[in-house]
């Protein structure tokens, strides 16, 4: 099959998994073509079977806002002529799936039928999608979509509670190339960052406010006071900068070392004992799926997608969110005694298994056939 693949091209966990996805069919065989406005971070090799299309939006000072929607709906459109594309799979809704189905009836009018499979993939559902200055468009680009995905039950639930749809929706849960996780000693430079006997715990993620950044400071104080330990802050976003403030302030600052954005995630969760999400929303939780496929136990917040993802007392702890107190008692009960902590590594990583990707994206071609064969004409 061709197909072409929309993403957001930074480090977000939408993008991950469309380039993810889109370099797996690729080694199965179908000719994939990403389009975005720069190369998605984790693309690193373009190959016979892997091509890359770049949305330019030229600057006009006539505009405030750059009309980025139109100059992807004209490359989609251009693309899809030049390389005879079967379908296109767009990941988060806005502005996406507008963008896709745009594309699809400019298409339709010189005869061609495209079809769009659309992923969702969290917050644009949950928190931008469903604000009213947004809903209406993205509740008309789910409808039109030919076939809709979300990454877990809970954001099915959430899309059919918050947007008036009845359109079918098949969850895909993400997935994880163990091979590449694989709980490994080797490329470790674990030295570098923590003495022999501390413990490692660490975070990545965006630092957006849904992160709930604070906790995942509070919850290592505690740790620290009662277990010597390191904690890896990864990720670049607006809470960095109180985050740092806020280790000056307990006076942990030389215990947490900010590594910023970085494509060697596996290589920190490779030497670390712990992951931390106490996220306010999490529709899945790719981090922590990715620190359980390296062997690392997770303590999360039981929000939205996180207890199909990090099951209670096997691969980890659940705590409502905020209860930072529940959360710092369960990592110190994961990372106190050795057998304990070896008990979870093993849980956490036969979890992750369950989300190998050579059973999911099979998933997704399915979606692909069953969207080609009843693509709506518009
Ligand atoms: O977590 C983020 O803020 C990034 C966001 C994205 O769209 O890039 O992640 C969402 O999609 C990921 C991939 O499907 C999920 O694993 C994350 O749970 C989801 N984030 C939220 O729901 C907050």
């Amino acid at each position: 099959m061709k197909i072409g693949i929309v993403c957001y091209p930074t480090f977000g966990g939408s993008g991950v998994v469309a380039t993810e996805l889109g370099l797996e069919l690729s080694r199965k065989g179908h000719e994939v073509h990403f389009i975005t406005y720069s190369q998605p971070v984790r693309l690193e090799l373009l190959g016979a079977n892997v091509h890359f299309h770049e949305v330019h939006v030229p600057n006009y000072p006539l505009f405030h806002y750059q009309p980025y929607e139109l100059a992807l709906s004209s490359k989609i459109v251009d693309m899809v002529k030049a390389h005879q594309i079967d379908v296109l799979h767009v990941h988060y809704a806005i502005p996406h799936a507008y963008a896709g189905y745009m594309a699809k009836k400019m298409l339709h009018e010189e005869g061609i039928e495209l079809p769009i499979v659309t992923t969702l993939h969290g917050t644009d559902i949950t928190l931008v999608g469903s604000h009213p200055f947004y809903k209406t468009a993205v509740t008309f680009s789910i409808n039109k979509s030919d076939a809709v995905t979300s990454v877990s039950q809970s954001l099915k639930d959430d899309t059919q509670r918050l947007f008036s749809t009845n359109k079918e929706i098949t969850v895909i849960p993400n997935f994880i190339d163990l091979e590449k996780h694989k709980p490994s000693v080797k490329n470790c430079q674990r030295d570098v960052l923590a003495e022999p006997h501390e413990r490692v715990i660490t975070h990545v993620s965006n630092f957006r406010t849904v992160k709930r950044i604070p906790d995942v400071i509070h919850i290592f104080d505690a740790i620290q006071k009662e277990i010597p330990s390191k904690l890896m802050m990864i990720g670049e976003g607006p809470e960095r900068e109180k985050a740092e403030q806020l280790c000056t302030h307990l006076n942990i600052e030389d215990k947490v070392v900010f590594l910023g954005n970085t494509n060697e995630v596996n290589k920190i969760l490779c030497f670390s004992d712990l992951f931390l999400l106490p996220s306010q929303t999490e529709s899945f939780g790719l981090s922590a799926l990715e620190a359980m496929a390296s062997g690392v136990p997770v303590v999360s917040s039981n929000t939205g997608g996180l207890p199909e993802v990090n099951i209670n007392k096997v691969s980890g702890f659940l705590s409502a969110v905020g209860d930072v107190k529940s959360m710092s008692q369960n990592a110190i009960q994961i990372l106190k005694n050795t057998n304990d902590l070896e008990a979870f590594k093993k849980g956490a990583r036969s979890t992750a298994a369950k989300f190998d990707i050579h059973q999911i994206v099979p998933a997704y071609e399915e979606v692909y056939k069953t969207a080609l064969k009843n693509c709506i004409s518009i």
